[in-house]
């Protein structure tokens, strides 16, 4: 008898759809291609097969050029203060009006396919689907970038992504193209302290800033501008990891970061940010100490302020990834009335950019017909075919003016109009103005607002990024900008490479100055103290106290974070009382790097067991090493001596667990000084 493969599957119980070609023909055989007999060659014939892997041959659409891994989802933007004094644009003018959004997070240099955990600048791009049309804010979670002009993108971008010869590295900065790059291009040197701080090894996405970057115009009705820029925070305050633990992570878990975020939308622990903007005009843009129009520069916010005006909230997962996260289309040039662009020469290059993008990764000018693109309120015009066209168009009438069709869509006055901007006498030309010069006061500022523990990760991401450099010369001239940044800066990472003196500092166009420190720039002095949307994970086996562990539970529950058990065995272990706790991760696959503090609370006889057990030895390195909290019991304090780790004040008993939620909010920075050289 033929067995068709297909009774396996019959048997699967449910009420199924007809399985059809794409031209609707019911199927008999998903299982067997058609062949001329039993054991003879598949026929040509066989328009079924064909239509099957031809279309899977094409199932891949290009990745983005940049920011090809991300991750994404839908949500909500609901206004909170109105703008009505400075723009038309509905959605910043109604208050309490919610407005659905799709965001995609991303890393920039790596593959779709690479890693989450990557040293690299996070993609925070924002499509509101607003009743005047799209309104897409493509940010990234820096807010400056690494040049001024975008006739440079594609040549810093070339020089971080894998050298074109080897084909490595994936996903990493650390290499010599792009440190020859940098080395030639000073302008870059305020975003190379943003990108080799922790602010470029985030801990979540949940947990990051987002910045739009440029100077916006917002646009009143009389067609007067108010420059903006836009500001994202998270709800839960920033976190980051350390770099030890983020190289761990990019094997214990690639997806570590879209795991996360999936995880927290489906259990219903929705990520949420505020809109903050700064405003000011064209008096206070002429007061700043630097030209608000060189994206290398920000604005402090201590010199000017952020007002909230509204908050974001992402509460649904695609139904699908390539559907949705992988074809949305962003473009800093949608957007709406009432919103305007400012002259910042790599803007300008964006406006162009992404459109054309879209064009070769979508491959029709009706991207915009792809659901996750297509405006919520109604659109009409009289554009028409072109590749995949979804729409039928009816009538006659396919140009304007006409009168044949007094439906057809017109203009309005209260359409887009740019902002009444009266143009700066000048001469046409290649140039940089001469307000963009100061590469290296801003670089400054950046270094010497942080915290000391935050200048020692910065000084050895900027050792370990050279150290990988094999070209002496780029290290060293990367060393000489660094002089320029500050002395000290250049003097520990010069000492750090081991180099025997110091490189000379390039000739700078403008000498640095130093301007009043911003402590708002830091990571650590901006923390908020919650644990709320973080993961404690306990290791457990036989015999481990029952009541203990729920007393930790309840604490950390209580504080708005999870609590995971870790058990030698996924079934979990019979505990204290008899009871049995099941494990949420077996010991080996679940690393103590995915939580932010742990707590170890084992039998004596389990202790002395998992003494012998690489993977709990790991588990309470890695914890302490990366600077968690950590609550014990005997055993727990004996599987630390185990590992030859003499407890600290970040160690606490698992009795006082008000005691521990309260360490495990932060990390234990005075623990640092103790396990590593800082530089
Ligand atoms: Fe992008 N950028 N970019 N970029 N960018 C793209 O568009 C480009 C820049 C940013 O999740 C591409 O759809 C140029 C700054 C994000 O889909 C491309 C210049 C900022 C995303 C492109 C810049 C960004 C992109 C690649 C310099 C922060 C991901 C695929 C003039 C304000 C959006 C695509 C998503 C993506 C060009 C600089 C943010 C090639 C030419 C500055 C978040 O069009």
């Amino acid at each position: 008898m033929r067995g068709t493969g297909d009774e396996l599957h019959q048997q699967a119980a449910g009420e199924h759809q007809t399985l059809t070609t794409n031209q609707g023909v019911p199927l008999s055989d998903n299982q067997n291609s058609l062949r001329a007999t039993e054991r003879g060659p598949t026929l040509l014939e066989d328009f079924i097969l064909r239509e099957k892997i031809t279309h899977f041959d094409h199932e891949r659409i290009p990745e983005r050029i940049v920011h090809a891994r991300g991750s994404a989802a839908h949500g909500y933007f609901e206004l909170t203060r109105s703008l009505k004094k400075h723009t038309t644009a509905r959605i910043l003018t109604e208050v309490g009006e919610r407005t659905p959004v799709f965001v995609r997070f991303s890393t920039v240099a790596g593959g779709a396919g690479s890693i989450d955990t990557p040293r690299d600048v996070r993609g925070f791009a924002v499509k509101f689907y607003t009743q005047q049309g799209n309104w897409d804010l493509v940010g990234n979670n820096i807010p400056v970038f690494f040049i001024q002009d975008a006739m440079k993108f594609p040549d810093v971008v070339h020089s971080v992504k894998m050298e074109p010869d080897r084909g490595f590295p994936q996903a990493a900065s650390a290499h010599d193209t792009f440190w020859d790059f940098i080395s030639l291009t000073p302008e870059a040197m305020h975003m190379i302290m943003w990108a080799m701080s922790d602010r470029a090894i985030p801990r979540s996405l949940r947990m990051i800033e987002g910045f739009g970057v440029h100077s916006f115009r917002l646009v009143d009705a009389k067609g007067r501008s108010t420059f903006v820029k836009f500001h994202w925070r998270p709800k839960l305050g920033l976190q980051s990891t350390l770099w030890d633990e983020a190289v761990k992570l990019a094997g214990a878990d690639p997806d570590f970061h879209r795991r996360d975020l999936f995880e927290a939308i489906e259990r219903g622990d929705y990520p949420e940010w505020e809109l903050a903007v700064q405003l000011f005009d064209q008096e206070q843009a002429d007061a700043l100490p630097f030209d608000h129009l060189d994206p290398t520069k920000l604005i402090p916010e201590e010199t000017i302020g952020l007002t909230v005006i509204g908050r974001m909230v992402l509460d649904r997962w695609p139904d699908n990834f390539f559907a949705e996260t992988e074809q949305v289309a962003f473009c800093p040039s949608h957007v709406v009335p009432g919103i305007d662009f400012s002259n910042d020469p790599l803007l300008q290059g964006r406006l162009f950019s992404y459109l054309d993008t879209q064009l070769s990764r979508l491959g029709s000018p009706n991207f915009h017909q792809l659901p996750i693109n297509a405006p919520k309120c109604p659109f009409a015009n009289l554009q028409r075919d072109g590749h995949m066209q979804m729409g039928v168009p009816k009538g006659r009438v396919n140009y304007e003016p006409s009168s044949l069709d007094p439906t057809s869509p017109r203009a309005t006055p209260s359409g887009f109009r740019s902002a009444a901007i009266a143009a700066d006498d000048g001469v046409k030309g290649r140039v940089r103005p001469a307000s963009f010069a100061d590469h290296y006061s801003q670089a400054r500022l950046f270094f010497r607002s942080q915290t000391p523990p935050e200048q020692a990760h910065l000084v050895s991401a900027l050792v370990f990024e050279l150290s990988k450099v094999q070209t002496p010369h780029v290290r060293e001239a990367i060393v000489g900008h660094l002089r320029h940044v500050d002395p000290d800066l250049a003097r520990r990472v010069a000492d750090g490479l081991g180099l025997q003196r110091l490189p000379p500092a390039p000739p700078a166009a403008v000498e640095p100055v130093d301007l009043p420190l911003s402590p708002m720039l830091q990571l650590i002095g901006k923390r908020k103290d919650t644990l709320a949307g973080r993961c404690v994970g306990a290791l457990v086996d036989e015999g481990s106290d029952e009541p203990l562990i729920a007393a930790l539970r309840e604490a950390v529950e209580a504080a708005g974070a999870q609590f995971k058990i870790v058990a030698p065995k996924l079934a979990g272990a019979k505990l204290s009382n008899g009871r049995s706790l099941p494990a949420d991760g077996q010991l080996a696959g679940t690393p103590s790097l995915i939580f932010d503090a742990v707590a170890v609370v084992l039998s004596d006889a389990a202790a002395e067991r998992l003494a012998s057990e690489a993977a709990a030895l790991d588990f309470v390195r890695d914890a302490f090493g990366h600077l968690k909290a950590f609550a014990v019991d005997a055993g727990g304090r004996a599987l630390l001596r185990a590992t030859g780790i003499e407890a600290d004040a970040g160690v606490v008993a698992a009795q006082h667990a008000d005691a521990f939620v309260k360490l495990a909010k932060n990390r234990q920075w005075d623990r640092e000084p103790t396990l590593r050289t800082l530089a």
